[in-house]
């Protein structure tokens, strides 16, 4: 398989620590590309010009880090098993929904303050981002006591690790850490994880 993906994006880096945590390492091939340069090999497989996009051993491309990793999911077992009581799944299941909503958010401050023409800024869009992120933060840390860093973690945890690195590589000044202590406790040890530490983006 091939993995088209960038090496500061936090959806890409949310599969690429699945793959690490699957063991499934050396059967993808990590295609390094800038999606905002619109390269060819991306484009030809996926037309919406984003990364991550997973060329699977059919030839089929999927794109999408919630697409890849059901797929990938489909064909390693490796993660933590899921709560047998449908009421523990759910939560979990929201909790990497609210974490991929802080990558969404941190992405959007992203692309208004570097990709947007300066003079189109738009300051009540950045701080809606922020105010999404700090209140979503506030409701996963009374939880926090109850995330995992096993030797087999849950997607959300992968999907909240990676949220939090995007904020530390793209908004250092933000300090998601302060009045949340319990995730900022286990970040840090879940910063640690192999996966996690080979998917570090360059300085
Ligand atoms: N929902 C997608 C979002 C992917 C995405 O927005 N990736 C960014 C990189 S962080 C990208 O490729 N942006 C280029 C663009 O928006 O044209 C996913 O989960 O994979």
């Amino acid at each position: 398989m091939k993995l088209y993906c960038s090496l500061t994006s936090p959806y890409a880096r949310k599969v690429r620590v699945l793959i690490d945590e699957l063991g499934l390492r050396q059967s993808v091939t990590e295609v390094v590309v800038d999606p905002w340069s619109d390269p060819t090999e991306l484009l030809h497989g996926n037309p919406l010009g984003k990364v991550p996009a997973l060329a699977t051993d059919d030839g089929l491309v999927l794109p999408d880090s919630r697409l890849i990793t059901d797929y990938l999911l489909a064909q390693r077992d490796g993660l933590a098993p899921p709560p047998v009581a449908a009421a523990a799944r759910w939560r979990l299941a929201r909790d990497a929904q609210f974490a991929d909503g802080i990558i969404d958010a941190a992405v959007a401050m992203v692309i208004e303050t570097m990709k947007r023409p300066q003079q189109y800024l738009w300051q009540g869009w950045l701080a809606r981002q922020r105010q999404a992120i700090a209140r979503t933060l506030e409701v996963l840390e009374p939880g926090a006591a109850a995330l995992c860093n096993d030797e087999r973690v849950g997607l959300h945890e992968i999907a909240l690790g990676c949220a939090l690195a995007y904020l530390d590589l793209r908004f250092p000044r933000l300090d998601w850490r302060g009045g949340h202590l319990r995730i900022s406790a286990w970040y840090d040890g879940f910063a640690e994880r192999p996966s996690m530490r080979r998917t570090r983006p360059p300085a």
